[in-house]
């Protein structure tokens, strides 16, 4: 039983920037996820690599599917970012043992040293994107789970856009929520956050799940789409950010993902009349 309920998540994300949300994969169900996850990065990168990171991770498994539309998930997203929303990146995370601590930074578009981005200060308070981080092996200090500083979400800014900060300076009121496999730690995309350092023997598996309201622009980061086609020719570069699905894999989809993904299905027939 979620000890966690959607309205004291919603509270929570509103007000302090962050919740932890316990067992959106059911701890029987983990394993098969991580493996999954694990799976993708053995296909894609070098074992040595001391951090996977694997973009549009939901063209390459749909394992975690499932639980995206969990209660609390949709239930805060709603609350924050109105009706409908959409899934906009799906990330898989892998850091080996020994991997440090990066740079604190809000989620695109707060990461503030990329060309798109909101102006800072910001010029509005509002919510416009939440991160959710899925923890599919124990996060906490010593796997270097993520590291957040409470409360940032109101702050109007953050170390990438030169508030005066270090971006590679522990801050005085960090906290490193303890995460067992299955949790998911959900903060405003504004929330300052960085991995800690991974001082365990252990290699740390999630997932990065992010959501976004109707109205967020997500073509500049879809593979396929003029803007993108044309924003990465310019810069020499193909990020992996937002990969499309078949129709194939959209149908497989659970019912309530669906709608979360629609939006990078390929091949999409278009009406004209
Ligand atoms: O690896 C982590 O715990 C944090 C990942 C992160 O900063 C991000 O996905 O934006």
């Amino acid at each position: 039983m979620p000890s966690v309920s959607v309205d004291e998540a919603i509270r929570r994300v509103t007000v302090e920037g962050w919740c932890v949300l316990d067992s959106v994969i059911p701890p029987a169900e983990v394993a098969g996820v991580r493996e999954a996850v694990l799976e993708v990065s053995r296909r894609e990168a070098d074992a040595d690599k001391p951090r996977i990171g694997i973009g549009g991770l939901i063209a390459k498994t749909q394992a975690f599917a499932p639980y995206v539309a969990e209660e609390r998930l949709l239930g805060v997203a709603h609350a924050r970012l109105g009706r409908p929303v959409r899934i906009s990146m799906t990330h898989g995370i892998v850091t080996a043992p020994g991997y440090g601590r990066a740079n604190w930074h809000g989620d695109w578009p707060f990461s503030l040293r990329q060309d798109q981005k909101v102006l800072h200060p910001y010029p509005v308070d509002a919510p416009m994107h939440i991160t959710t981080l899925w923890a599919l092996t124990e996060f906490n200090a010593a796997t270097g789970g993520t590291a957040i500083v409470p409360g940032s979400h109101r702050f109007g800014n953050n170390p990438s856009g030169d508030n005066g900060y270090c971006e590679h300076t522990p801050a005085p009121s960090e906290l490193q929520p303890h995460m067992e496999p299955g949790d998911v730690l959900m903060i405003d995309s504004r929330v300052w956050h960085t991995n800690g350092d991974n001082v365990s023997d252990r290699t740390r598996v999630g997932m990065a799940v992010r959501y976004a309201p109707w109205w967020f622009n997500v073509h500049v980061l879809t593979a396929g789409l003029s803007q993108y086609e044309r924003t990465m020719a310019e810069r020499g570069e193909r990020g992996d950010d937002v990969m499309p699905i078949t129709p194939e894999q959209y149908g497989a989809l659970p019912d309530a993902a669906k709608p979360l993904l629609r939006h990078v299905v390929i091949g999409q027939k278009v009406r004209v009349a």
